[in-house]
């Protein structure tokens, strides 16, 4: 089992910041995301609900489907943003749709709607909210969705309330590889911090 070697000591690499090697990842983080030395919430991203072209909506079909591109150094990302940098927000209700698109070139990822808040752990728990919202194996660093793959998931989101879509691999939402994921009661719909 090495990812337990290895990630313990990329996260503390990452918690602890340093100088060196975090221009990168700094570059490309969102004005609103947080420092990635943060563990506590950071506040979401407020504005209006905007339509990325990752992101299509069907009011007559109650069908949203969208792509998550997932990679990146450290910290990890989902869209280019990290530790809340975006606010997805769906109606209650709706099938939802997830492509998970792993652009990273040498770093599996995985994906699935937490019930619970940031901050996060070293390793999160692969449990989902709604039934169908995780992919396989989120977990494992040689079989969740590895560099190259992209993975659906499909599931109804039938309960408002605030969420969090978030990577399982050691590690990595604990670094920042996390949105929010709000699913309204008022058929709000659309993307913050985008
Ligand atoms: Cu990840």
């Amino acid at each position: 089992m090495k990812r337990f070697s290895i990630f313990p000591a990329l996260a503390f690499a990452v918690a602890c910041g340093g100088g060196e090697p975090a221009e990168g990842a700094a570059d490309s983080a969102p004005a609103v995301a947080a420092p990635a030395a943060t563990v506590s919430a950071p506040v979401a991203p407020t504005g209006p609900l905007t339509m990325p072209d990752w992101f299509h909506v069907d009011a007559d079909a109650q069908t949203v489907h969208m792509t998550l591109t997932a990679g990146g150094t450290p910290p990890w990302h989902y869209n280019d943003a990290q530790h809340g940098g975006q606010a997805i927000t769906v109606p209650v209700g709706y099938t939802i749709t997830i492509d998970l698109v792993n652009d990273d070139p040498v770093m599996a990822h995985s994906l699935g709607i937490s019930a619970d808040p940031p901050p996060f752990g070293g390793v999160v728990e692969a449990v989902t909210v709604f039934d169908g919202a995780i992919t396989e194996n989120p977990a494992s660093m040689v079989d969740s969705t590895m560099p190259g793959e992209t993975e659906a998931v499909t599931f109804v989101a039938e309960t408002a309330g605030d969420y969090w879509i978030v990577c399982y691999i050691t590690g990595h939402s604990f670094s920042g590889m996390w949105l929010y994921f709000n699913v309204s009661s008022d058929g709000s719909v659309g993307v913050q911090g985008a």
